[in-house]
């Protein structure tokens, strides 16, 4: 089998997904009609045209104003919906997917509208795909933390269907400490920490992550490599890396996929993972993350079993859970 045949394929698990970050512009345009909201693009080419982006905040912008035509469970349930016929399609077997609700919750839609609609597409994944999956609570770094606070307690009633909470948005002038009690806070409800660090900020705020949200696993990390004490902590600490290779490239976080570091990464004995991100906006879900950095950076079968074992093995899923796949 060659490596293609071989990605696709393979049983994998994705790690790091928005999923307000795989509204593709078709289904974007249908809610959009249906909720009756006007969005600032004539067709479909338009949107697509305008998905060029020279850094993280120039991506943000367009992806909050994307979702704002989220209104309902049910545009939430399709958007869900969508992403898993994706990750049907790849083999993606598990999926661990983040949510910004301070997104849809600012714009006076309900924490209950966000979380039943996908509470509903994952139960059907489960029984039309079989494809299980968990959800990550992600805190919006741009605003406050008693924002953070608020979604947390808004979050309650619905603890059972949330594994863990996140860290994401606009992260230069936005450190992991400004978020230290709300991760205390997060924790003591029983969440499991994680958080974006070190994709466009430095080395420090991923020390801050491990050190004052007591993260378990990193999304992104790349700037770890700018700091060998730092890169020897997360070889010794098994620390995953959730990389994004598609992400990093259209968000100019590398130049060129050849420079991309996760063969590095990977020759360090960090525990890194291959992640589409936001993949309705950079260009591809799993399989074209896997295809484009297999064969920008040479990896070979062995590269891939190990990243999508190194999937498995990090994902949030319990031991027991995790046997399955390994
Ligand atoms: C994100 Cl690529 C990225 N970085 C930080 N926050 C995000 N939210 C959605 N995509
Ligand atoms: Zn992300």
């Amino acid at each position: 089998m060659n490596i293609t045949e071989y990605i696709k394929k393979i049983p994998k698990a994705e790690l790091h997904l928005h999923i307000e970050g795989s509204f593709e512009p078709e289904l974007m345009f249908e809610i959009a009609q249906r909720n009756q909201v006007k969005i600032p693009y004539q067709s479909v080419e338009e949107v697509k045209k305008a998905y060029q982006f020279s850094c993280l905040q120039d991506f943000l912008d367009i992806y909050y104003a994307g979702a704002s035509v989220l209104l309902y469970e049910k545009d939430f349930y399709d958007l869900t919906m969508a992403y898993f016929a994706h990750c049907a399609e790849e083999n993606v077997v598990h999926t661990e997917i983040m949510f910004d609700p301070q997104t849809h919750t600012k714009r006076g839609v309900s924490f209950e509208t966000v979380i039943k609609g996908i509470q509903k597409a994952r139960e059907d994944a489960k029984e039309k795909y079989g494809i299980s999956s968990l959800l990550i609570m992600s805190y919006l770094r741009h605003l406050s933390e008693e924002d953070a606070f608020e979604t947390l307690e808004q979050s309650l009633p619905y603890k059972h269907l949330i594994k863990a909470v996140g860290l994401d948005s606009s992260e230069k002038g936005n450190p992991p400490s400004k978020f230290e009690k709300v991760f205390e806070a997060s924790i003591k409800e029983g969440y499991v920490p994680v958080a974006h660090a070190g994709e466009e900020g430095p080395a420090e705020y991923i020390w801050e992550a491990l050190d004052l949200l007591k993260i378990a696993r990193i999304d992104h990390g790349n700037n770890c490599l700018t700091d060998k004490v730092l890169v020897k902590r997360l070889v010794d600490e098994k620390i995953a890396l959730t990389v994004c290779p598609l992400s990093n490239l259209e968000l100019k976080v590398v130049d060129d996929l050849k420079d991309h570091p996760l063969k590095k990464m990977l020759n360090l004995g960090l525990k890194a993972t291959i992640n589409s991100d936001d993949p309705a906006y950079f260009g591809g879900y799993m399989n074209a993350n896997f295809l484009q950095t297999a064969e920008a950076l040479d990896l070979t079968k062995e590269d891939i079993k190990t990243l999508v074992k190194n999937s498995f093995e990090y994902s949030l899923l319990s031991d027991d859970e995790k046997q399955k796949y390994l």
